[in-house]
């Protein structure tokens, strides 16, 4: 079969962000745009001749021409074998479990996670090494470089073949393995917890709503939570993947899954509810009458893992991205095992979770996940609670009651200002950071600061340093807030703030989060002048 080299020139910003490439679907579909980027992974890691690489994605719009296109370019590059989703589907937890259960030298997830879908919608490429994780920033910004002077792509001239069915395809010399998405991820997953006492629960009556937001954890939470766990059918709540999301954000959080959250402080609500993102890697987890933070869900996971038969025998140590709260830092206390504070974003984790000095991982962003594979998985975290719920038999409220009596409450929430002009955004945070120095001592909105920094990182493992990664004040209380720009938006800049407080004294546990850090709010807005800058009287999502 013929193989053609196409010349290209170099597209501006192709630069992977918190989580790859991430852009309109419209502009990832202009010819050559997907071709070059890809072309750049390939020259980045050296090739992919003889290599065998997995491919699959959340089934957004393009998601399925995409991957015939990246299919021609891996035969055209000599790879070996491609293992792809049935369909074109692998949730971004399932691919890091295939990469790393068939020892394939990477894969390339087609996804843009919590962005919406559809031609209006955005589109994103990720990839993932031999160990299953995001690429690392040193790999990311080798691809970056390449696309910059990238000057042709090589691709098979064949028909995409036909994805719909198991089996093995050749496609010029290279061999493709369609796969059931599942069924690897699935027993994997079987091997870590008590599903036993998981039915057992179910069997007791226990009701829970899985809300797929018609991405691709649907066939996933039937498989498991329906066929295996024998959870009624109804559990499992717009369960078919769509290629626009059903015209819904695939973000879990109270406000982009506002019906779920309804449903679960109404009368009828069932024990449990969960919600994952586009790409199956977050969770969002609810309780009748009760939002759990994924700050609080980590600590929680990371105080009780070791009622899940995988987690038996203890955990290593726990790393949360530094915006996180603070609430696992006193379960890891508490356990005596090392904490890891790591910039935003999962790629931050692999070095930690390769050397085996850390077992849990999780961001406020409701990514948590564990050594089994090397991305966030919101399966896994829902598991990890049913079997958590399976052994203690509480509620959910109740749960975190006690857990807040024993470590106290860590209130937090996050304020997101979304699609701002990018050039005062830009300023407000440069501002902030000009004034670092002169913040210590200083009171904002009633609170006096105490210390003030930008903050940086330097891996433990690899040595590799990552500066900048968000502006963090801390006040004389303990109170602390973050800002940060967000590096997965495609339309303008996103400001996250994020702010919280250690509450130890029970009688104070009930209080709403947004007026138990509305003091924290207002200092922010007393020093970056916000809503003045941003022309916003308030954030687009609180969560
Ligand atoms: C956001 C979250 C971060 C997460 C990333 C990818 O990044 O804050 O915690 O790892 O999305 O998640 P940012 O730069 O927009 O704040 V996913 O599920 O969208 O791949
Ligand atoms: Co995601």
């Amino acid at each position: 079969m013929n193989i053609r080299t196409v010349p290209t020139l170099p597209i501006p910003g192709q630069k992977p962000g918190t989580s790859g490439l991430r852009a309109r679907t419209r502009v990832f579909m202009q010819a050559g745009y997907l071709e070059n980027f890809v072309q750049s992974i390939f020259d980045a890691i050296g090739g992919v001749a003889g290599r065998t690489l997995v491919l699959g994605g959340d089934g957004r719009h393009f998601c399925a021409q995409a991957a015939g296109i990246i299919l021609r370019m891996a035969a055209a590059g000599g790879a070996a074998r491609v293992i792809v989703g049935r369909d074109g589907l692998l949730s971004t937890p399932a691919a890091s479990a295939v990469i790393r259960a068939r020892g394939a030298d990477g894969g390339i997830i087609l996804s843009a996670s919590h962005n919406p879908g559809g031609p209006d919608g955005d589109f994103g490429v990720k990839f993932n090494g031999a160990n299953g994780g995001p690429a690392p920033e040193s790999l990311t910004a080798r691809i970056h470089a390449v696309s910059e002077r990238i000057a042709a792509y090589r691709i098979l001239d064949a028909p995409a073949p036909d994805l719909s069915r198991c089996g093995e395809i050749m496609l010029g010399a290279m061999t493709v393995e369609v796969i059931d998405p599942v069924a690897e991820h699935a027993a994997l997953l079987e091997r870590l917890f008590d599903f036993d006492a998981i039915r057992d629960l179910f069997a007791s009556g226990f009701r829970m709503r899985f809300d797929a937001m018609h991405a691709v954890t649907g066939p996933y939470a039937r498989e498991i939570l329906v066929n295996r766990l024998g959870a009624p059918e109804d559990t499992v709540l717009n369960g078919a993947p769509l290629p626009d999301f059903g015209g819904g954000h695939p973000d879990p959080n109270p406000t982009h899954a506002a019906a779920l959250t309804a449903l679960m402080s109404g009368p009828d609500a069932p024990d449990f509810a969960a919600a994952s993102d586009g790409d199956g890697d977050r969770i969002m987890i609810l309780g009748r009458g009760i939002y759990v933070t994924p700050s609080d869900s980590l600590a929680v996971i990371a105080a009780n893992a070791d009622l899940a038969p995988g987690y038996a025998d203890g955990i290593r140590g726990v790393a949360r991205s530094m915006p996180t709260s603070r609430a696992a830092d006193r379960v890891a206390q508490a356990l005596g095992v090392p904490l890891h504070e790591t910039p935003t974003g999962w790629k931050f984790f692999g070095s930690l979770l390769d050397a085996g000095k850390v077992t849990l991982c999780g961001e406020e962003s409701a990514g948590a996940g564990s050594d089994h594979v090397r991305e966030k998985d919101g399966l896994w975290a829902a598991l990890m609670w049913l079997n958590i719920l399976a052994r203690r038999r509480v509620p959910v409220a109740q749960l975190m009651a006690e857990h807040w009596r024993r470590f106290g409450r860590d209130y937090f929430t996050r304020h997101d200002y979304e699609a701002l002009d990018p050039a005062p955004a830009r300023a407000l945070i440069e501002d902030l950071r000009a004034a670092l120095p002169d913040l210590p001592g200083r009171s904002a909105g009633g609170l006096r600061i105490e210390a003030a920094d930008d903050f940086a990182y330097v891996d433990p493992v690899t040595g590799e340093r990552a500066a900048a990664q968000g502006v963090r004040i801390f006040f004389a209380d303990g109170a602390r807030a973050t800002l940060r720009l967000s590096g997965t938006g495609t339309v303008g800049a996103t400001l996250r703030i994020y702010m919280e407080r250690h509450e130890p004294d029970p009688a104070r546990h009930g209080l709403d989060p947004q007026a138990a850090l509305a003091d924290v709010a207002a200092a922010v807005e007393a020093l970056t002048g916000l809503r003045a800058r941003t022309g916003r009287q308030g954030p687009d999502v609180r969560s």
